[in-house]
């Protein structure tokens, strides 16, 4: 997996407007970009556990239809379950599934595949795959419980993810503050050309609450409350 701050050539594909306007027509505004990470499957490599990518669960716009996070990912191949395709559960953005009870994503044992039988790396029988055509644009709500098939094939399978922030100044001040935070470490250094590329999507928050307001109970930012029934 490799974070966007090292690539700035990402620049176009985070402007790119087709799927910006394709935002607006869903009613997104003030979308603003977070980061992206381009992760590369190899073959023969395990499943990817089940997830959700949101961390504003205090906000109240994570328990509402706008979601405060969303996710564009560009699957550079086709993909399918023999080679790693996405797998989703259907309405777990908006509902209590039994994944919301156990644990939170990106810790260092469930990423190194420690234990096969977490049940994170089930089949569940409410799961879809969804199979994309190399090129084509998945967008997602960052609340849904995804995961990803094993890739059983002999090629590479790859994925640029990028995460939009929509209605970024109705978010509440401290989580405001370590997106915004977040976002710049990463990206600026990136030469003005491509800054200039979205320039409209760079956080902007001038406020006087430290990143470390978050971040200091970022398990409680990464789990819903009983707010999500
Ligand atoms: O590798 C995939 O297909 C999914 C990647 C993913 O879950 C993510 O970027 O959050």
């Amino acid at each position: 997996m490799i974070g966007s701050g090292v690539y700035p050539e990402l620049a176009y594909l985070i402007g790119n407007p087709k799927p910006l306007e394709a935002l607006g027509a869903m009613n997104y505004h003030n979308n603003k970009f977070w980061k992206a990470v381009i992760i590369s499957k190899s073959p023969g490599s395990p499943r990817l556990y089940w997830h959700q990518d949101c961390m504003m669960w205090q906000d109240p716009s994570a328990y509402s239809k706008i979601s405060p996070m969303l996710f564009f990912m560009y699957y550079l191949e086709d993909t399918n379950r023999n080679n790693g395709c996405l797998r989703v559960i259907p309405g777990s953005h908006r509902h209590r599934d039994e994944l919301h009870g156990m644990g939170a994503a990106h810790q260092k044992e469930i990423n190194r595949y420690e234990n096969p039988d977490d049940p994170r790396f089930s089949d569940y029988p409410n799961e879809i795959d969804v199979p994309i055509k190399s090129g084509d644009l998945v967008i997602g709500y960052g609340r849904i419980f995804h995961a990803a098939h094993s890739n059983d094939s002999k090629r590479w399978r790859t994925v640029i993810t990028i995460w939009i922030l929509p209605y970024f100044d109705n978010l509440i001040e401290k989580v405001r503050s370590w997106f915004n935070n977040d976002y710049h470490i990463m990206h600026d250094d990136w030469p003005d050309t491509s800054l200039k590329k979205y320039q409209s999507l760079i956080p902007n928050y001038n406020g006087s609450v430290k990143p470390a307001e978050m971040i200091q109970d970022i398990e409680i930012h990464r789990t819903p409350d009983s707010r999500l029934k």
